[in-house]
């Protein structure tokens, strides 16, 4: 008889036990799903999404402070999935210097500013990268009349322009200290600034991404006379970064961007996104919504990623609008799709 009670308790013991860890386990899935920046986001009813002061194709405003540009376009694309409408969302300008402070003290949520992907920034500032929406590597403008066709004839003493606060500073060091040639560092905060002591003839030459060389060009005085070398001395994968520490966050953002970019492999558009959701592809289908439940895994309804296509469009249509048919870059090279001959691949949305 005894020996039957300590039998039942000891079941008894160890189906609280098993109960116990289904609990913990079931509240800790709840509680991953729940995300602090999403609340604050649906409370406000806007995205805060910070950007750059102005730079053509990535993130710039009109006259009227309409925000427009493929880094503008995630930020869009959260808030389409997140809040249901791409517009709402509150841009705020920042230098390159600024950036990575607005986001971990709080005052913005998601930074898509031509942003480079390294090591240091992604593991020790607080800060997370949740994909790359350019690929891009840095380079060097010279006025034509230099005569200058490539790097290799940059003498010593040579003066270079550039943005206070950006690894385009940390590359230029390296690459003149690497190759034993004096430099004379000309860097300004804004890059308006940098652009403007460009043009005045400060410097000999003005180094960024080779993305921000094409775009700033438009802004020159006779942007013709400028011409960009062919030397790429960097490698600068540009996306979205959130703060640590909301994982949740991170993934709606990583998966809003992952979205345009699938949604361009399987040719769902803004225009035909609707009618995808009777494709015979389980993976379109997917895509648009219209079959199994991926939204959930963020807490967001199963249209999140349907939205994000009607709205924004997918990543060739962002490129289009804004880098390619406003004469920026007219070719996507890198940043094309893998199953184009590009290096865009993203992981599926399954
Ligand atoms: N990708 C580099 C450079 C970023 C950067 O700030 N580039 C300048 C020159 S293209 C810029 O964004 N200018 C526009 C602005 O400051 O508004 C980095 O992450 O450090």
């Amino acid at each position: 008889m005894r020996k039957i009670m300590f039998k039942t308790i000891k079941q008894l013991t160890s189906m609280v036990a098993m109960f116990a860890v289904l609990f913990a386990f079931s509240t800790e899935t709840m509680a991953a799903k729940k995300s602090k920046t999403l609340e604050n986001t649906k409370k406000r009813q806007f995205v805060r999404c910070g950007v750059s002061q102005g730079l053509p194709g990535f993130s710039n405003a009109d006259e009227s402070g309409n925000w427009t540009g493929i880094d503008v376009d995630v930020c869009r694309a959260v808030a389409a999935a997140t809040l249901g409408d791409a517009t709402k969302v509150k841009f705020t300008p920042l230098s390159a210097k600024e950036r990575f402070t607005a986001l971990t003290s709080g005052e913005i949520d998601i930074l898509s500013r031509n942003t480079t992907w390294t090591l240091s920034r992604d593991a020790d500032i607080g800060l997370t990268f949740v994909g790359v929406n350019f690929y891009d590597g840095q380079g060097f403008m010279v006025r034509k009349g230099s005569g200058i066709k490539s790097t290799s004839e940059f003498k010593n003493g040579t003066s270079v322009c550039t943005n206070l606060g950006t690894t385009t500073e940390l590359n230029m060091r390296d690459f003149f200290d690497s190759r034993g040639i004096s430099y004379e560092p000309v860097v300004f905060e804004k890059a308006d600034e940098v652009v403007a002591a460009y043009d005045a003839g400060r410097c000999d030459t003005y180094t960024t991404d080779k993305s921000g060389l094409a775009a700033q060009r438009t802004k020159l005085s006779a942007p013709d006379d400028h011409v960009v070398l062919p030397e790429t001395i960097s490698k600068e994968p540009l996306g979205p970064v959130v703060r640590q520490g909301d994982s949740v966050w991170e993934d709606i953002v990583r998966w809003s961007l992952n979205t345009m970019i699938e949604a361009e492999e399987y040719g769902v558009n803004s225009s035909n996104a609707d009618m995808m959701k009777t494709s015979n592809n389980p993976a379109i289908k997917r895509l648009v919504g219209a079959e199994g439940e991926l939204g959930a895994a963020f807490g967001l309804d199963n249209e999140w990623n349907l939205r994000i296509i009607k709205q924004v469009g997918n990543y060739g249509e962002s490129y289009k609008r804004n880098i390619a048919d406003t004469g920026i870059l007219p070719d996507r090279g890198p940043n094309e799709l893998w199953t184009k001959g590009g290096i865009l691949y993203v992981p599926p949305a399954r």
